[in-house]
């Protein structure tokens, strides 16, 4: 019987998204989103499926909270939706929207679960779309602005919180690949959002430092495992380049201020448009980086393959098979990407703000979901994260994704990645295994088998 025990403070949590539980889309003056609209439009998810009920969060929320608390959480990771604090993006606050903010915090507070909050999860206000969007740099300004309101309201409870999440989905589903909102094939707008993304999270920081405020704030991206598929130049360059535009393009300007240099190049006439001055407000201190980890690719060099001439392939560790999503299981490449992000960028704080699969469950005739492969999976990627923190990487927590199963953007509701099972025609929710099992994990503060 081994122990792997972790440090006292370590801050066990579940992660959830705004678009992705809440529902009530157009309810209390809540504006459209980018997705509200996306998803409306056929064929455009799977199954014709909408955030329009989710897991009906909104109404549910005390409920919800009161769930979190007995399975033991210690903290809870959610997004505030931008365009239901601000229906038009900017201007006129809608205050019903603020204040469900305002009461899930307290009630979080109430049952001494620490609020971890993010400001941007993907729902951009269809408003601001109309105007161009994040390749239209004045965003930068609406978004700092966004921040203010938000901060002055819950800045005085809320100790984490986070500017955007996984800003590469924004701008290369949403502006390259155009896989998601608002659906734009086009690399020049996509790097340019990426600029304007992180250059919105400096500007969102310098708010919270000039309001004073006590908590933390960093922002949460997917921190993948690349590696090559062989010891080949052609094979090595490709990797380099896809971890360049995946990882490197934001933890560079944040945490070494300036950009990748062999991507830059590559990219050619595609890269954004920098103002002086930008990478200095980018690259101001921020207190933690929230990592999100799910999986690791094999890489190789492929003259077909798109910009980056780079073809990528899922791995899995012997043993450990793919997701339902047909991602491979690897949680190696957990401790390999922390150690990376340790070296590379001179041991910040991290939380693991995202881990998680989604399997093929059906529950047993009592509702309840035997997920023991979810087990397995949290099992191994918190073994991997100790294994990383043995070797010095200063890791502060880790969150589950999900809380419950939810609404996973253009899949739809068929991918689960709750602990909590939901019954999507009644909303009711049922733990699963892996959330008695991760209740027992937080009671002793690690590992025991
Ligand atoms: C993400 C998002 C989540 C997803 C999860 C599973 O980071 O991609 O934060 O919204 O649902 O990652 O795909």
């Amino acid at each position: 019987m081994t122990t792997i025990q972790f440090p006292e403070n370590f801050l066990w949590g579940a992660a959830t998204a705004a678009y992705q539980i809440e529902g009530a889309w157009n309810e209390d003056g809540r504006g459209e989103s980018i997705w509200d609209r996306f998803s409306h439009r056929p064929y455009m998810v799977s199954n014709g499926d909408t955030g329009d009920v989710a897991c009906d969060h909104y109404h549910r929320m005390p409920q919800d909270v009161v769930l979190m608390k007995q399975l033991g959480l210690k903290t809870y990771r959610f997004s505030i939706g931008w365009p239901r604090v601000l229906p038009q993006g900017r201007g006129t606050v809608n205050e019903k929207g603020l204040d469900f903010y305002d009461r899930l915090v307290d009630a979080l507070l109430a049952a001494n679960i620490l609020p971890n909050a993010t400001l941007n999860h993907w729902d951009l206000p269809q408003a601001l779309q109309d105007q161009g969007g994040w390749p239209n740099r004045d965003i930068t300004d609406w978004f700092a602005d966004y921040a203010r309101i938000v901060f002055e309201r819950l800045g005085d409870r809320v100790a984490l919180w986070a500017t955007h999440n996984e800003p590469h989905v924004i701008a290369y589903n949403g502006y390259a690949d155009g896989v998601f909102p608002p659906g734009i094939a086009d690399h020049s707008q996509a790097f340019q959002t990426v600029h304007h993304l992180l250059l919105a999270h400096g500007k969102a920081v310098q708010v919270y430092r000039a309001g004073g405020y006590k908590g933390q704030i960093g922002l949460v991206h997917y921190f993948g495992s690349y590696v090559p598929a062989s010891d080949s130049l052609e094979d090595r360059a490709a990797c380099q380049r896809v971890y360049e535009k995946s990882s490197a393009i934001f933890g560079d300007p944040l945490l070494l201020g300036k950009y990748p240099d062999m991507l830059m190049e590559w990219i050619g006439s595609h890269a954004p448009t920098i103002k002086a001055g930008d990478l200095a407000v980018i690259s101001q201190p921020m207190d933690y980086l929230g990592v999100n980890y799910y999986f690791t690719q094999r890489i190789s060099a492929d003259p077909h393959m798109g910009l980056l001439k780079a073809q990528l392939e899922h791995v899995a560790a012997p043993h450990m098979g793919y997701t339902e999503m047909g991602w491979g299981i690897n949680p190696a490449g957990l401790t390999a990407s922390l150690l990376d992000l340790k070296t590379r960028y001179n041991n910040p704080p991290i939380y693991i703000t995202e881990n998680g699969c989604a399997i093929d469950e059906t529950p047993d005739k009592d509702g309840f979901v035997n997920d023991w492969q979810r087990v397995v999976y949290l099992r191994e990627h918190i073994r991997a994260a100790h294994t990383a923190m043995q070797a010095g990487v200063d890791l502060r927590g880790y969150y589950v994704w999900s809380l419950m199963d939810n609404f996973e953007w253009t899949h739809g509701y068929g991918p689960r990645f709750g602990l909590v099972h939901v019954d999507y025609p009644t909303s009711e929710r049922t733990p699963k295994q892996s959330a008695h099992w991760y209740s027992k994990v937080i009671d002793q503060n690690g590992l025991c088998d």
